[in-house]
This record gives C-alpha cells, sequence and structure tokens, in this order.
C-alpha cells in the first residue's frame, strides 16, 4: 500500500520538497501511522497535533502548502480504495465517513498552522496558536476570545471578544477555523455559534482596523473573514447562528452563510460597506443574492439601517424568532435534531447545496468588468474616508469622488 501512495504522489507531482524515493516512503509511512492511530481510537484527533507539527515544519522549510495537503489527499485516495476492495456496506460507510473525517482534520490543522504562521510573518507578532487553544478544550490554558464546547454532538462556538464587540479580526477568524476543525475531527453533528452571553452586540463585523486602507481589495479571497465564511460554509454538519444582539457588516454575511439562523428580540441586522465606502465583494453579494429577493438586499445595503429581529424573520433572514429565555434551548434542541439524522445525507445535501448556489457562469470580461468597478470604489478617497472616519469616531464625509 505503501508503494501504491508513494507511486500516486510521484504521479501527482505532489512530493517535490522530497524528491529521493526513501524521502518520500518516509513521508507516507509517516501519515500512514497517523490515519491508522486514528482508525484505531475510531476519531480524527489523533491527526491533528502530529499534523499541525508537519505543517510548521514544512512551512520552515518553505514549502507549498498545497505540496503537503496534496500528499494527504493522495494518501486517502489509496486508502479509499483499499477499503472500498475489503469491506462492504455499513462497514464501508463507516470507515470511509471515518477516512473523510481524518483527511478533512489533517488538511484543517495543516492549513489552520500554516495560516497562524503566515499571519504571525506578516506583522501580526503573536506567536501561533496551537489549535486546541482555540478551541479551548484543554481545560489549563486561559480562554481566548473563541470559546468552542460541545453538547453531546453538538458543538458550540461562543465568540467572546466583549471589548471588541466581536469584531471579526484575523486572530478571532482563525481561532473560530481553528474551533471548527477540531469540532470536525470530534466529529460533532451540528454547531452553534454564538455570541458570549450578555453582549448585546453579536457580532461589530469585519475589524475595521484590518481592512487594507485602499489600493488593494479590501475583501480578497484571502481576506480572513472570507476564509472563515468559506470554514462555515464547508462545514460538513449544519452550522445554525444563534444570534442575541446586533450584527454588523461582514457579521451578517456570516451569520445568513450559516445554514441556519435563530434569533430572539433583541436581534437586528446592518449591512454596512455604505457606510464605509466599502466595494462589496462579488462572492459575498452572491450570499445575499441566494438568500434574499433584491429589493431586500438593496434596502439593506444602499440604507445600512439595521433591521429589527421582527422584520428580519418576516424578510426571511432568519428561519426563528424566539423570545430571549428560549433562544439558548430552542437553538440546542434544533441542532440536537439534525444531530440524530444521518450525518452522511446531511453533509452531501449541504455539499450540493453550497455547489449549486456558488455556480455562477460568468464571462471572464463580465468579471473583469465588475472588478473594475469596485477598483474605482476601494481607490476612491470616499473609501479613506469611510475607514478615517471611523478610526475618529465621527460620522464621514463622502463627496462620491
Ligand atoms: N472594527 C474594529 N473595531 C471595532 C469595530 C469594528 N468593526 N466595532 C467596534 N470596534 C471597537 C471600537 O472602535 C471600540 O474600540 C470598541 O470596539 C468598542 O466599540 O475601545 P476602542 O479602542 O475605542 P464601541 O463603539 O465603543 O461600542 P458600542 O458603543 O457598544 O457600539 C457598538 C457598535 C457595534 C454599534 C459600534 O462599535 C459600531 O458601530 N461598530 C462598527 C459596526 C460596523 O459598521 N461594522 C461593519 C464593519 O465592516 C464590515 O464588516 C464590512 C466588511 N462591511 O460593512 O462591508
Amino acid at each position: 500500500m505503501i508503494d501504491e501512495a508513494v507511486a500516486a504522489l510521484a504521479q501527482a507531482g505532489q512530493a517535490g520538497r522530497s524528491p529521493r524515493p526513501d524521502g518520500r516512503r518516509r513521508e507516507v509511512r509517516q501519515l500512514f501511522r497517523l490515519v491508522l492511530r486514528c482508525v484505531r481510537a475510531g476519531c480524527a484527533e489523533p491527526v491533528i497535533r502530529p499534523s499541525g507539527q508537519i505543517a510548521a515544519h514544512c512551512y520552515a522549510a518553505g514549502t507549498d502548502l498545497a505540496e503537503i495537503q496534496g500528499s494527504f489527499t493522495v494518501l486517502a485516495e489509496v486508502l479509499w480504495r483499499q477499503l472500498a476492495g475489503a469491506l462492504a456496506g455499513e462497514q464501508l460507510v463507516t470507515a470511509l465517513g471515518l477516512l473523510a473525517a481524518i483527511t478533512a482534520a489533517g488538511k484543517d490543522t495543516m492549513a489552520r498552522t500554516y495560516l497562524a504562521l503566515a499571519t504571525r510573518d506578516r506583522g501580526g507578532g503573536q506567536p501561533a496558536q496551537e489549535p486546541a487553544a482555540a478551541a479551548g478544550e484543554s481545560g489549563d490554558r486561559p480562554p481566548g476570545i473563541v470559546q468552542a464546547g460541545v453538547a453531546g454532538q453538538v458543538g458550540i462556538i461562543t465568540l467572546g471578544d466583549r471589548g471588541r464587540r466581536n469584531a471579526i479580526s484575523a486572530e478571532m477568524a482563525a481561532q473560530v477555523i481553528a474551533a471548527l476543525g477540531s469540532l470536525r475531527a470530534r466529529p460533532a453533528r451540528a454547531v452553534v455559534l454564538r455570541a458570549a452571553p450578555g453582549m448585546d452586540v453579536w457580532s461589530a463585523g469585519h475589524d475595521i482596523g484590518e481592512l487594507p486602507a485602499g489600493q488593494r481589495d479590501p475583501l480578497g479571497y484571502d481576506d480572513p473573514l472570507e476564509e472563515l465564511i468559506r470554514a462555515v460554509r464547508t462545514f460538513p454538519a449544519p452550522v445554525v447562528a444563534m444570534v442575541h444582539g446586533t450584527v454588523w457588516g461582514g457579521a451578517l454575511d456570516l451569520v445568513l452563510s450559516c445554514d441556519l439562523a435563530v434569533a430572539d428580540e433583541t436581534a437586528s441586522f446592518a449591512i454596512t460597506p455604505a457606510n464605509l465606502g466599502l466595494p462589496y465583494n462579488i462572492t459575498g453579494l452572491l450570499h445575499f443574492h441566494g438568500r434574499l429577493p433584491v429589493n431586500v438586499i438593496k434596502e439593506m445595503f444602499f440604507t445600512a439601517a439595521p433591521v429589527d429581529a421582527r422584520k428580519a424573520s418576516q424578510w426571511l433572514l432568519i428561519n426563528h424568532l424566539v423570545p430571549q429565555d428560549r433562544l439558548e434551548s430552542f437553538t440546542l434542541e434544533l441542532a440536537a435534531t439534525m444531530a440524530t439524522k444521518s450525518p452522511l445525507a446531511i453533509a452531501v445535501i449541504k455539499e450540493q447545496l453550497r455547489i449549486l448556489s456558488d455556480y455562477q457562469p460568468i464571462a471572464a470580461q463580465v468579471y473583469e468588468r465588475v472588478q473594475g468597478l469596485r477598483r474605482q470604489a476601494y481607490d476612491s478617497s470616499d473609501y479613506r474616508e469611510g475607514l478615517e472616519a471611523f478610526a475618529q469616531k465621527r460620522q464621514p464625509i463622502f463627496r462620491g469622488t
């Protein structure tokens, strides 16, 4: 099997960092041992820490992230074929599900470690965090700005940066992505995303201080909030936004990217790029477009005004509006119900819906034209004014230039 994996890796051209065959064999053995440990344990947990170490080692060696993740994919494909040949029926489904969880957890951890190291080296100055710290599961670490816990088979991720009103910084995004990775490995069958109890802001949206000051796409593919939204949309189980308090800007994109949303009467929802002079990104607009009628989208984007919970319920921004004292129990019950259903069927249906709603054939010229229009806005003095006004705690004065 190891020979087959080595050959497959060579064929895929994904073993570039260790070109000698014995180097490849060592890597494959190392990954293979990890996978076997997980299979024996019946969960993906044992793959997490070593995957982080492998990623850190490769980062230091200058190896591309795609290359190390590619090794994992090739190994999983080889194992997949072996399992499919050796098992059948329910046993095969269980084994393949476990293999998928192991591969996903390994690749997730690698990506998170890489991201944390790259963020640190880009000038964040913070040491890279171990994934467990972000998931808050070790019990002996100081709590981060994000905590993760479990109730039965339901994972609960809590945004708890009270001082910054849960503004989504690169650090917060990385911690939520890490928590999702750890819940994926467990595996949790549903996840609730919430703000810490008592907060009256669910999230103040993108950390405005971390938006680029102009001449660069403010919401590019690698933006931390975009990465977080993708992590939620590709999480292989339902993610439920439980909303108490106000939701601002990109945080609304995050709520709409969750599979369901439940809110209480304190909730309100505002999408605010017009307050910043910021040209929202195409992917983000599509998230709104896939969920809401265009007149609602326009009113929300053009006024940037908060929509209260009652109206949000009428406009179908949320699935359920419940009394404040029922919010937690209602949301957990809903998540627990989904957790009893077939996880494979749910994961597949969620992925199909994501693929179908992301499918937007668009001509290259049209795409370039839209990007050109957006560039006019983020290169404008209005956008700089929007950022400066926020930093100076005053109303912006927009001139349309
Ligand atoms: N980014 C960075 N810092 C923020 C922040 C944000 N989005 N929101 C709040 N803060 C900081 C704020 O500067 C202050 O810092 C602290 O959090 C408490 O906020 O203590 P400091 O250093 O002064 P504040 O304003 O004192 O709290 P509040 O009076 O309770 O008011 C809470 C709200 C949420 C109403 C207020 O902070 C606010 O309006 N925040 C901005 C909301 C917003 O417009 N978000 C949109 C971000 O843009 C976005 O997501 C995108 C991509 N978009 O719109 O296109």
